[in-house]
């Protein structure tokens, strides 16, 4: 943190630090609990004036932001937090920050539900789904599929490097469904048996463009080659305001020690000095809205081309960001 910014909450920097190591992950999750940090801000703030409470939520913000560049629910949740607060006093200020950040939070979970059910109208008795990674959004359609008394069977990727197929994995078996964890590799093969391909989102773009874990975008190739639909669950917050002015979403780059370690990099070149190997370990891929069937959103089912009507009607004009000021 640097010396001109307001002191933040510790509870701030804890969760900051938690997304930045990913033990808080996955876009949802991390939006809800950057919503949560900044209410516990609102709430522990010692701040004398208006003016110094309002930089003590910027600053909270900014250090929240800072963390994962992928995920836009991430900074869509700073804002509708920041540009919903109104006040003239403190305690004003407080309260109407931590009712902005508790609907935020009411809002998202309620969509989840809202999305959970409209996907699941997708699936059919017995079918078997294949997943990637680990998506909030895609086990909400299953478990809504489950309540509606459909069997359904998942074929699940390990996602390497960091294998967050073994979290979906987990659910899924807590829920009772048939599960085949499969390698990446493995992925052409098995989609044989799959009737969907069913992801998530971290970043949706204007142009229908979808942003999620590595792999995602080559599954969708090879599942589309065979005929096999590729949907996208991902509530609204994943929708990417600042795509409809020309924006990229920056992909994450993540440490190689996820995908090598210092003992392994030094097995292969004998010296852990060599600057020879370059291990690139980029978190996210963008897969063409030619590529995927549909996005379901708790709004409906969109084809990814149309998404932008749905962004300017939620967005509208994007302006500066408010943690900036
Ligand atoms: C997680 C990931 C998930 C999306 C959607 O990446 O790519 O598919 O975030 O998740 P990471 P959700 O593990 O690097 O955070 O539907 O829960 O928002």
């Amino acid at each position: 943190m640097s010396d001109d910014r307001p002191d933040v909450a510790p509870a701030v920097e804890e969760t900051a630090e938690s997304i930045s190591a990913m033990e808080i992950r996955g876009a949802a999750t991390i939006a809800d609990a950057a919503a949560a940090a900044l209410a516990t801000q609102a709430e522990q703030s010692d701040a004398a004036t208006p003016a110094a409470f309002r930089a003590q939520l910027r600053a909270a913000a900014r250090e929240l932001y800072e963390t994962r560049p992928t995920a836009v629910s991430l900074p869509n949740a700073l804002r509708y937090v920041l540009r919903g607060m109104d006040g003239e006093t403190v305690a004003e200020l407080q309260s109407s920050a931590v009712a902005r950040a508790e609907r935020f939070r009411a809002d998202l979970e309620q969509a989840q539900d809202t999305l959970g059910e409209i996907g699941a109208n997708r699936l059919r008795d017995g079918d078997v789904v294949m997943t990637h990674c680990h998506s909030t959004d895609v086990l909400a359609c299953i478990e809504a599929a489950l309540e509606e008394g459909k069997h359904v069977e998942a074929i699940v990727k390990e996602t390497r490097p960091r294998k967050q197929g073994h979290i979906t994995a987990a659910q899924l078996r807590e829920w009772d469904v048939p599960v085949t964890l499969i390698v990446d590799n493995a992925t052409r093969r098995y989609l044989d048996d799959a009737d969907h391909v069913l992801v998530g989102a971290d970043s949706i773009a204007a142009d229908g463009s979808v942003v999620n874990k590595i792999g995602t975008s080559g599954l969708a190739v090879n599942a589309r080659e065979r005929g096999i639909p590729v949907v996208v669950a991902a509530q609204t917050i994943k929708l990417h305001p600042d795509t409809m002015t020309g924006h990229t979403v920056e992909i994450e780059m993540r440490d190689e020690t996820e995908v090598l370690s210092e003992g392994e990099r030094a097995e292969i070149t004998g010296d852990d000095a060599d600057e020879g190997l370059v291990v690139e370990n980029p978190a996210f891929d963008v897969t063409p809205p030619r590529h995927v069937d549909a996005i379901v959103t708790e709004r409906g089912q969109f084809p990814p081309e149309s998404i932008v009507t749905l962004m300017r009607e939620l967005f509208g004009e994007t302006t500066g960001e408010p943690w900036e000021s």
